[in-house]
């Protein structure tokens, strides 16, 4: 068998956050155009302001889109916020700073929803407006909402997360809906036809944006069936979080802050899941403690700053895949 290019392969990713997006751009720009599905998080969406604002798919349309923040990681570049001073003004609520070209998706995005068209196929439409070439395919059109467990009471996600600056002690998480939610048909239904020859876990964060998805009815199995291996990219770099609260919500729920602890929670939740487990270099003596969860160690530079950094994350990760 000659060895397919990896640009050949077809990926599917999963996602969510800032960390993930990125490297769903990584692979984007080295697979060919339509050869990437993007599996995504939609248990930070909420209704705000009479608004549907799903957080992850927009992180990922934006970013994939090339017209992200890259500063801020969310929401779109050339920004300008005359809506929100105005909603202050009148006495409305600024605490989830929406800019004026971003607030465009949501308007769009809540009026097709109101005129019966489901998410998947809203988030399709908006994915070829900004000429996305790869699927983004929300993790389900049925709504997951993340409820975090804190100190202080449960919180819906965007709550902890912008209004309480993700300051309040967590001790554990729920997905109201998930047991009654349909995991993207048109994902299983490739798994089922292993469409796929990559599978790669992106470095999000795995409480609120991977298990979320790896817990809907089915689809862990449905990933463990395709027989496609595993990759899963630590979102913990020695010791710390690249961005977002995981190392903080790790130690809050008494693991070790470690891509080990990371390893350790995956092992455990989803075993025979993972094959491939990628480091980064500043974590490769960690590398042997893997084999003993039954996952292979990949040592790899996981700091995308660039988006160099980000093709070569990509391009070193399917080199596993390449036959
Ligand atoms: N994150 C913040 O920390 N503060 C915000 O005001 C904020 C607004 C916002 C608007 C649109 C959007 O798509 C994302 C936004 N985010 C904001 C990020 C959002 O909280 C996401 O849930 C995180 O990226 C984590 O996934």
């Amino acid at each position: 068998m000659t060895a397919r290019a990896v640009s050949e392969l077809r990926v599917l990713s999963l996602s969510g956050g800032v960390g993930g997006a990125k490297l769903a751009r990584g692979l984007s720009a080295v697979v060919e155009p339509g050869k990437q599905h993007v599996l995504v998080n939609t248990g930070d969406d909420f209704e705000h302001l009479g608004l549907t604002i799903c957080p992850d798919i927009d992180t990922l349309l934006y970013t994939l889109g090339g017209v992200s923040d890259t500063q801020r990681g969310w929401g779109r570049a050339s920004e300008s916020w005359q809506m929100l001073e105005t909603l202050g003004e009148l006495g409305g609520d600024t605490w989830f700073q929406l800019g004026d070209r971003d607030l465009a998706t949501h308007l769009l995005r809540s009026a097709r929803l109101a005129a019966g068209s489901d998410l998947l196929q809203v988030t399709d439409e908006l994915a070829s407006a900004l000429g996305i070439p790869d699927r983004i395919h929300p993790m389900s059109a049925d709504t997951v909402a993340t409820t975090v467990h804190a100190s202080e009471g449960d919180l819906p996600f965007q709550h902890y997360f912008v209004r309480e600056q993700c300051r309040p002690e967590v001790n554990g998480f729920s997905f109201r809906g998930i047991d009654r939610a349909t995991p993207n048909p048109e994902v299983m239904a490739m798994l089922a036809a292993r469409s796929f020859d990559a599978i790669v876990v992106c470095p999000s964060n795995p409480f609120v944006s991977i298990d979320p998805i790896l817990r809907l009815p089915g689809l862990y199995q449905a990933l463990l069936d395709s027989g496609v291996p595993v990759t899963l990219v630590s979102p913990i770099v020695a010791g710390l979080a690249i961005k977002g609260p995981a190392a903080k919500m790790m130690s809050e729920l008494g693991m070790p802050v470690t891509a080990l602890g990371v390893a350790q929670h995956y092992h455990k939740s989803y075993p025979g899941l993972v094959k491939y487990f990628v480091l980064d270099d500043s974590d490769a003596t960690l590398a042997p403690e893997m084999a003993r969860l039954g996952m292979e160690a990949v040592v790899l530079p996981t700091v995308m700053r660039t988006d160099d950094d980000k093709r070569a994350l990509a391009a070193g990760i399917l080199e596993l895949y390449r036959d």
